[in-house]
């Protein structure tokens, strides 16, 4: 929906719109600033980055409550970011630093917070799908009303795995939200490339799975959606599917000979769907905020950021003794 439109239809509050606004702009320049430090060589290895994605993870964060889980692959700086995990601790991880999340031993596709309910950053293609339903049978277990987000992308969706564990997940009732962010493509292949099946969230109905697509450019819409499936997990009716319509901006990671698609695609994205955009043109056009309040929060996260990336530079790289720690787990946790 254009941006004029998506304002007219919009009654929410200029606090929520500006708490969406500076967290998506923040996930932003965030990345921005990653790959920059990638570019001058301070980030080495794999660097995946969410520009475009932004209103998917702040839209579903909106909807999550205190002491939900959220679980994703390897493009999972917003997602960290978006759960108020600590930007300088992300970028020192990026930095493979002692200050980073990993102690700068996991790098961008593998940092935790147990205390934000963040359970990686997983690298290998769809295994974070059984892992998040591994997430949700620890909660009913427990018997408290916490849900799980796993987050995982339209390739992933063709993994067999995802399919047992929509299976197990339906059977046990387990409360877990799959969220495909369907950003169009896998690496260089398109989705219309890998399936024929119009949708993906529509496979959930094999295994007796709800769900329904989002727009995935519009966070209120995102934010509605993602209401939606909480409160079906948290009232015990099991599982529930949210295929999310995204794009990203920029390559699959930081090598991408983006020969897969036009450079006319991506900026007409850019132009008209634009989720940081839509949602600057409701606050300016309700009235909710002026061109200088916006400047002024653009000012406030710019200085976030460009302290993470201090942080990511002065923080030591990690002690060679550090090589044999971490390795092995030598306690089993009493409480995730
Ligand atoms: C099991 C496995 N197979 C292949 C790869 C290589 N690989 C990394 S990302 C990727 C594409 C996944 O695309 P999608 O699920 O759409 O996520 P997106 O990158 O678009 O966020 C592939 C094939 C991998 N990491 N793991
Ligand atoms: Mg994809």
């Amino acid at each position: 929906m254009p941006p004029k439109q998506a304002a007219a239809k919009s009654n929410v509050s200029a606090e929520e719109l500006l708490g969406h606004y500076r967290e998506m702009l923040l996930i932003r320049r965030f990345e921005e600033k990653a790959g920059q430090l990638y570019g001058m060589g301070l980030i080495g290895g794999f660097c995946h980055l969410y520009i475009g994605q932004e209103a998917v993870v702040v839209g579903l964060e909106a909807a999550a409550g205190e002491g939900d889980k959220r679980v994703t692959s390897y493009r999972d700086h917003g997602h960290m970011l978006a759960c108020g995990m600590d930007p300088k601790g992300i970028m020192a991880e990026l930095t493979g630093r002692e200050g980073g999340f990993s102690k700068g031993k996991g790098g961008s596709m593998h940092m935790f917070s147990k205390e934000k309910h963040f359970y990686g950053g997983h690298g290998i293609v769809g295994a974070q799908v059984p892992l998040g339903a591994g997430l949700a049978f620890s909660d009913k277990y427990k018997g408290n009303d916490r849900v799980t987000f796993a987050y995982f992308g339209d390739g992933a969706a063709n993994q067999g795995q995802v399919y047992e564990t929509y299976n197990m997940a339906q059977l046990w009732d387990l409360p877990v939200i799959f969220v495909i962010e369907n950003n169009g493509y896998a690496m260089g292949t398109s989705v219309v490339r890998s399936t024929k099946s119009p949708s993906l969230w529509e496979r959930g109905a094999a295994y007796g799975i709800k769900g329904e697509e989002v727009d995935g450019m519009n966070v209120l819409a995102v934010k509605e959606a993602g209401e939606r499936a909480v409160a079906h997990c948290r009232s015990g009716k099991g599982p529930y599917i949210l295929e999310v319509k995204t794009y990203r901006y920029r390559g699959h990671s930081m090598s991408d000979p983006a020969k897969y698609r036009t450079r006319d695609e991506v900026q007409k994205m850019r132009d008209e769907r634009d989720p940081i955009e839509q949602v600057r043109d409701m606050l300016l056009t309700g009235k909710h905020a002026t061109d200088d309040d916006l400047k002024a929060i653009d000012k406030e996260i710019k200085a976030i950021v460009n302290d993470a990336a201090e942080f990511s530079k002065e923080s030591p790289e990690p002690h060679l003794d550090e090589l044999w720690t971490d390795i092995y787990a030598t306690e089993i946790p009493q409480e995730a």
